[in-house]
């Protein structure tokens, strides 16, 4: 099949996404010309939307880029719907049990693996598919699903989520693993208590076969997570980049 993102992690690749937050597509725009690997849209906590993921897909596809899509808690209607947009891939938040992982499978893939619904014209058209059954056929393999891990109880659960069929991978949530892993008293992505615990979730998504995934909310760790096994990192937090950027700006033009 095509170099797709799930080619390029299957040939253990490490791809490096942008994380884009704010639903106007001229800065998508920015990311989908510059230098990542893939954009990734936020629906869970970011601001885009349908109609902002639906344009932002569409200028990250043409850039050639992998496009990646953060679904709202809960929402497999809204999974299905991004892969029909075009989308290479998909993370779905608080994946937290078997019966969550299921429920995320059978809405991302085909039957008979899944109960994913037909309805993929976009997709088959704007990825220049010769036709539904070509796309019915390619898209259980060329699209990717993951299952974020960062609650307790889905820790738990980390090797009987990572072996069902149809997920593709896990992708950690640091933060919110921190408040889990701290009990609710801190929120710390960078946590050290935590380094053993997800370094096992790498290592549960290698014995299963399936990808690992993480955002890396402090650019600095991306070495650190890379040896411990996770191949598809999430960085480059638009909000951040804005923010940062400013100050070090700043700081530039004040000390010259
Ligand atoms: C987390 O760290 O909890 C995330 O969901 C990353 O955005
Ligand atoms: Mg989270």
């Amino acid at each position: 099949f095509d170099y797709t993102l799930q080619a390029r992690l299957i040939a253990g690749e490490t791809v490096y996404t942008v994380w884009s937050s704010v639903p106007e597509n001229g800065l998508v725009e920015l990311f989908a010309q510059g230098p990542f690997g893939a954009v990734t849209l936020d629906m869970q906590h970011g601001g885009h939307h349908e109609h902002s993921v639906l344009s932002g897909l569409s200028t990250v596809i043409h850039s050639g880029k992998a496009a990646v899509v953060r679904v709202p808690l809960g929402r497999m209607d809204m999974a299905s719907r991004a892969l029909d947009m075009g989308a290479d891939a998909i993370i779905a938040p608080m994946i937290n049990s078997v019966q969550d992982a299921v429920a995320f499978r059978d809405a991302v893939k085909f039957p008979p693996l899944g109960g994913r619904s037909w309805g993929a014209s976009r997709a088959v058209a704007v990825r220049g598919i010769a036709g539904g059954n070509e796309y019915l056929a390619t898209s259980n393999v060329r699209t990717v699903s993951f299952a974020m891990i960062e609650t307790r109880e889905a820790f738990d659960r980390v090797s009987e989520i990572a072996a069902i069929d149809g997920i593709d991978g896990l992708f950690v949530g640091p933060a919110d693993f921190s408040i889990a892993w701290t009990g609710g008293k801190s929120v710390d992505p960078g946590l050290p208590e935590m380094d053993e615990a997800v370094a096992s979730i790498a290592a549960a998504a290698r014995d299963a076969g399936k990808h690992a995934g993480i955002f890396v909310a402090n650019p600095a760790m991306a070495r650190k997570y890379h040896q411990m096994g996770f191949r598809f990192m999430a960085l480059g937090f638009d909000v951040a980049i804005v923010a940062e950027g400013q100050k070090a700006i700043l700081a530039m033009a004040e000390e010259a």
